[in-house]
């Protein structure tokens, strides 16, 4: 029998896997790696993994022999059923006190339910969600765990050896909370991501469609921006992307890639809680369905011969606008955030989960894709006041949004009578008009509502929770419907 040498097994060496084996082994531990198709277990330890602290293994039953118990083994592999089936090959070879941490981007109930049949079997279960790529996972992701908290002190040093760190050295990995809470944080990380990405789009449309700019052009905006209140992983990439002719033609690259979006799910998902919880997250939900509508390619080519819209004039200053849209896509990033952390607080409480929500400002400042100096002013808002309903109500984001406000609405203005579609931007103004109002249309609805399903209504002349029915056309009876769910 092999005496048992390494500090963690990792299974799944694709270029996530092998990144974070590397990353560990660079931080001190000694890594067992495996995977399914054996002969990439010799091509890495031979390869990038030579003369390394590295053990090799052909079977699971010899990787588990080779840990160091508490026995701790990652699972680098594709989401889904691949984890089932590498969980279900590991149990024979695992006792009580064992920790399997899946690493992959796992839609969260899955996690819930994994932490849930291995905590039967006493095997601590651990979903975590790892962003920041390849390069991330080799020099320093940004790692969100959640799941057995009893797994965490074995864990946490190891995580927080390898993961990003913030200027003062603090670790951009913290514990996250019970069950699939580390993966659904991911997926609102990513689901932001996917509101960020749309929003830098729609100013790049802007400043293309109606300022006619080059993207060398863009590219000065894009660097200036970095130096603001926009700098961020996303704004920066945005700017080198603009600056990359095409080698062989000279063509800016970005002209000549095709404006049919990919999506993997995880914003889908997110979209999904948000319906679920009842949480209004409008913009990440409005950057989905964008990346759908460019998905439609042909039938927009199709489309575009016949529905003619507004002829492109805009006459103001350039410079003006350009400030504007700088604002346009801040404030739209404050809403963006606003509902996640929104989105969080719903499904904390729903599923019983203490987010800590300054926590995950601080996992989510480097590492990540959607890492940005702005995620620092998140975090002091949630530490001055961790109960915070929204962020929009932060003293200091209130004065920011105050603050573009003005240059907020000229851009959503100029991009509706020119027919330039910014569906996030406008989103996000409409959410913070609706968020500010006191009073919205709602009585309307209700009195609908009521009209045609006897679904009852509130009155503002006398207190919550009374409700009440009016016959409306004569017609109908008294009798109201039992459920009102507000
Ligand atoms: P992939 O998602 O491409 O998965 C490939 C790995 O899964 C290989 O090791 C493969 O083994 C293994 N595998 C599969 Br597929 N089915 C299996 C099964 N039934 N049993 C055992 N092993 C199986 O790898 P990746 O891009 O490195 O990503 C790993 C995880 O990390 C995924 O969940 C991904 O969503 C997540 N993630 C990826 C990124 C990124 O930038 N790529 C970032 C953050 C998170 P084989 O070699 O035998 O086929």
């Amino acid at each position: 029998m092999t005496t048992p040498t390494a500090d963690i097994g990792l299974i799944g060496l694709a270029v996530m896997g092998e990144n974070l084996v590397l990353n560990m082994e660079s931080h001190g531990s000694t890594v067992a790696v495996y995977n399914r198709t054996t002969s990439k277990v010799d091509e890495f330890v031979n390869g990038r993994g030579k003369g390394k602290k590295l053990v090799g293994a052909h079977t699971v039953q010899d990787l588990v022999a080779s840990l160091k118990r508490p026995r701790k083994i990652m699972i680098m592999v594709k989401a889904g059923s691949a984890v089932d089936a590498v969980i279900e090959e590991l149990l024979p070879f695992l006792e009580p006190g064992d920790i399997l941490i899946d690493g992959g981007n796992t839609h969260f109930p899955d996690t819930t339910r994994r932490a849930k049949d291995l905590k039967a079997k006493g095997i601590l279960f651990v979903g975590t969600g790892v962003s920041g790529g390849e390069e991330g996972a080799l020099k320093g992701p940004s790692i969100m765990p959640g799941g057995d908290p009893e797994a965490w002190p074995s864990v946490k040093p190891i995580f927080q050896a390898i993961a990003a760190k913030v200027d003062d050295g603090t670790p951009c990995c913290d514990w996250v909370g019970p069950e699939g809470a580390g993966h659904f944080v991911k997926m609102v990380h990513n689901g932001i991501e996917y509101g960020d990405m749309q929003l830098i789009c729609e100013a790049y449309d802007l400043m293309k469609t109606l300022l006619g700019l080059k993207p060398a052009e863009m590219h000065d905006v894009f660097a200036r921006w970095n130096k603001g209140v926009l700098d961020s992983y996303l704004v920066e990439i945005t700017r080198d992307i603009l600056a990359y002719n095409d080698p062989d033609s000279g063509t800016p690259m970005v002209d000549l890639i095709l404006d049919a979006a990919g999506q993997k799910g995880t914003g889908k998902w997110t979209v999904v809680s948000a319906l679920d919880t009842g949480t209004p997250l409008t913009l990440i939900g409005e950057a989905v369905f964008a990346r759908c509508l460019s998905s439609q390619k042909d039938e927009r080519v199709e489309a575009a011969k016949v529905l003619s819209g507004p002829k492109t004039k805009y006459e103001g200053d350039p410079k003006t606008l350009i400030d504007d849209i700088e604002m346009a896509l801040y404030a739209s990033k404050v809403i963006s955030y606003a509902q996640g952390y929104a989105l969080m607080n719903a499904m904390g409480k729903e599923a019983g989960w203490e987010i800590n929500n300054g926590g995950v400002a601080l996992m989510w400042r480097g590492g990540c894709i959607i890492r940005s100096a702005f995620l620092g002013k998140i975090k002091e808002a949630f530490d001055k006041n961790p109960k915070l309903t929204n962020l929009v109500l932060d003293p200091y984001f209130t004065g920011e949004l105050l603050r573009a406000q003005e240059g907020w609405r000229r851009v959503c203005a100029a991009a509706v009578t020119n027919g330039v579609p910014i569906p996030a931007m406008s989103s996000a103004l409409a959410y913070f008009d609706g968020y500010r109002s006191d009073r919205l249309p709602a009585n309307l609805l209700q009195a609908q509502r009521d009209f045609f399903g006897a679904h009852t209504y509130e009155r503002t002349d006398k207190p919550r929770g009374q409700y009440f029915h009016t016959n409306w056309t004569g017609r109908g009876g008294t009798t109201s419907s039992t459920s009102y769910n507000v």
